[in-house]
């Protein structure tokens, strides 16, 4: 028994050995991103049992892939090796908030994982889980793989429980239609991430309270604020605020998706809304001070002990 599946394209990822731009880089330290198997790995640091579906090349980037979200605790029994398509890749500079030059190059069209569709995804893998977790990256990967999203956003009775982060990347989406696909998308989730800066960017939805607004059928939706914490609001009409621990942010890349996996792990363990919320930013705490895409989350007994202190403690 599986508690999360998490389906999506996971990529090599490459980052200058020395920082700086990609233009003057000549060597470059060999990671691994993707948003979902990003969520997957911490899910499994964090002791929940986790299986990550997508597809990558028979390739050697491949095999390190599989390997090393494996080498995590996560099930990768179904991934499928693409003969005849290449393992996504690609690269980036360790960029904090601040810095508006980050800059991001992806080699991933005609990818293995762009081949995902509801004809070649395995079917049972997906459903074995208590949730489903995917990410508005997907629907921009091919129009397979947006048909396979809208189909499994689709309200349908006996679903089970989906959860999505919108996660826009403006780089994958050549038309403009990216923010209308993502919009539809999230209101078939029963459970919604989304940042502010990308809701008013994306939709042009300003407060957290906008964000609710637009998605009435979501059982939950969570808006992200960065440094200002996050706002939860539920079905029953509850909406929960809290503060994010101050951390020297060394990349932000990667943070979404451990608050992702934070919030989730709270909700698999029953958490009320607020312990949720912060269980979200200690996990995302733990991605912002590393420069890499993944990041272990703080041990149970710590977060235990963090979520647990008064709100004095907490911003
Ligand atoms: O959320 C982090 C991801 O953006 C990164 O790991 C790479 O999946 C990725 C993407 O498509 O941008």
């Amino acid at each position: 028994p599986v508690d999360v599946v998490c389906l999506g394209e996971s990529m090599v990822a490459l980052l200058p050995a020395r920082g700086g731009r990609l233009a003057d880089a000549d060597v470059f330290v060999r990671g691994i991103g993707g948003a979902e198997s990003n969520v997957a790995c911490a899910l499994a640091a964090a002791g929940h049992r986790a299986r990550w579906v997508s597809r990558v090349g028979a390739d050697g980037f491949g095999d390190h892939l599989v390997a090393a979200v494996a080498a995590r605790g996560v099930d990768t029994s179904a991934v499928v090796r693409d003969p005849d398509r290449p393992t996504g890749v690609y690269l980036r500079t360790a960029a904090d908030r601040a810095d508006a030059d980050h800059e991001v190059l992806y080699y991933r069209s005609g990818s293995a994982a762009s081949a995902l569709s509801h004809r070649t995804v395995p079917r049972a893998a997906l459903a074995s889980g208590r949730i489903l977790h995917v990410s508005g990256i997907t629907a921009a990967l091919s129009a397979g793989c947006r048909d396979l999203m809208h189909r499994l956003l689709a309200r349908s009775p006996g679903r089970g429980t989906v959860s999505f982060d919108v996660n826009h990347r403006p780089a994958l989406w050549r038309g403009a239609d990216g923010p209308e696909v993502l919009l539809r998308l999230a209101r078939g989730a029963d459970l919604v991430f989304v940042g502010e800066d990308e809701a008013r960017a994306a939709w042009g939805l300003d407060t957290p309270d906008a964000v609710r607004a637009a998605l009435p059928e979501a059982r939950l939706v969570v808006v992200k604020r960065g440094a200002a914490g996050a706002v939860a609001f539920t079905g029953d009409g509850d909406r929960v605020e809290t503060r994010a621990p101050r951390v020297e942010v060394v990349a932000a890349v990667g943070a979404g998706d451990a608050f992702a996996a934070g919030f989730l792990s709270g909700t698999l363990g029953s958490l009320p809304l607020r312990d949720r919320l912060r269980r979200g930013h200690l996990f995302a705490a733990a991605a912002l001070t590393v420069p890499g895409d993944l990041a272990a989350p703080p041990g149970r007994q710590q977060t235990e002990r963090l979520t647990a202190l008064d709100d004095t403690a907490w911003g």
